[in-house]
């Protein structure tokens, strides 16, 4: 099957990211993106883009049908801290989105689907040390909470329609190309920015906050990995866990530090410690390493070469 892909959520942090690869791989002309605005005018520029409500049954099935898709990828949602302050608007986005692309494909008219689960479908009463793929998962945001029912939903769609939807749960990813929005992750793409702005930051999570985290480019790599697999080799149709590095600030500053000798952090944490709080430290990814060759490559060092690098670069070339 030559792919035919639409992206939904396409301007986002991952999206926009997942949209460029994608072109790279299967030509501009095979891969849509589609976003509600055009809040990202890196990807409405570069190729095919389409304004799309993924909360709209017939908007998405008319963009389908339009581009003659059969391969989805949802990267459309409403993160953790965001989702806190209009808990039923992330109900509703998160919710109706997945089942319009999960009948959609029930119905035959997607072949292949991408959904991004995420470590917040566990909660408090998780075990939080190398957090295994069977576990209690009791998620405390509204958000966790929509990505543990949708990864119930995802298996069942399965099961019982044999739709071909796979997804695994993203930690919190870190990227230069675009902010993230409105997670509780998000700290750790702040602070290289701040370092770089003001060699000082204000972290809105405590000290010693130990959160499970990867670079885009190992995130891109897991996605494609996933997707590119053979079909007997998805064992897991629920989520899968992923994992590459896991990190406190206190971490990420000593590392800043290399880079940065004078660079200084200070803690004033919010609303989000309590988020952080209830998520795993770290996680196993072990189904995924043996069902289909996960394997990451970027150490926190690596991300904040990384990091530091190309935004002093985007500096440079936007001044
Ligand atoms: C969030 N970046 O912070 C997302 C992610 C694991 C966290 O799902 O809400």
């Amino acid at each position: 099957m030559t792919p035919k892909i639409l992206i939904i959520g396409a301007c986002g942090q991952i999206g926009s990211e997942l949209t460029h690869k994608l072109r790279s791989i299967h030509g501009k002309d095979n891969v849509i993106a589609s976003d509600i605005s055009y809040n990202n005018l890196d990807i409405v520029n570069s190729g095919t883009f389409e304004i799309l409500d993924a909360q709209d049954y017939t908007s998405v099935k008319i963009c389908i049908d339009k581009h003659q898709i059969n391969t989805v990828y949802l990267m459309a949602a409403m993160l953790s801290a965001t989702g806190e302050k209009y808990p039923l608007k992330a109900w509703d986005l998160n919710m109706d989105s997945l089942f319009h692309v999960l009948n959609l494909a029930k119905e035959g008219f997607i072949k292949k689907l991408f959904w991004p689960s995420s470590i917040a479908v566990f909660g408090p009463t998780t075990p939080k040390e190398n957090t295994p793929q069977y576990t209690i998962m009791e998620p405390s945001t509204v958000y966790g909470i929509t990505k543990q029912v949708g990864e119930r939903w995802c298996e069942y769609y399965h099961n019982q329609y044999g739709v071909d939807v796979r997804s695994i749960r993203y930690p919190g990813i870190i990227s230069w190309k675009t902010l993230p929005g409105g997670g509780t992750t998000d700290y750790a793409v702040e602070i290289y920015h701040k370092a770089i702005a003001d060699n000082k930051y204000e972290c809105f999570l405590s000290e010693e906050t130990e959160l499970p985290m990867m670079f885009m480019d190992d995130a891109i790599k897991a996605t494609l990995d996933i997707m590119d697999a053979k079909p007997e080799a998805i064992k897991i149709r629920s989520s899968y866990n992923l994992s590459a590095v896991s990190f406190t600030p206190k971490d990420m500053t000593q590392s800043i530090q290399k880079h940065l000798p004078d660079f200084t952090i200070s803690y004033k944490p919010d609303f989000r410690q309590k988020i952080a709080d209830s998520w795993p430290k770290s996680i196993d990814d072990s189904n995924a390493r043996e069902d289909w060759s996960w394997k990451h490559s970027f150490s926190l060092d690596d991300i904040t070469n990384e990091m530091l690098t190309n935004l002093k670069k985007k500096e440079v070339e936007t001044n």
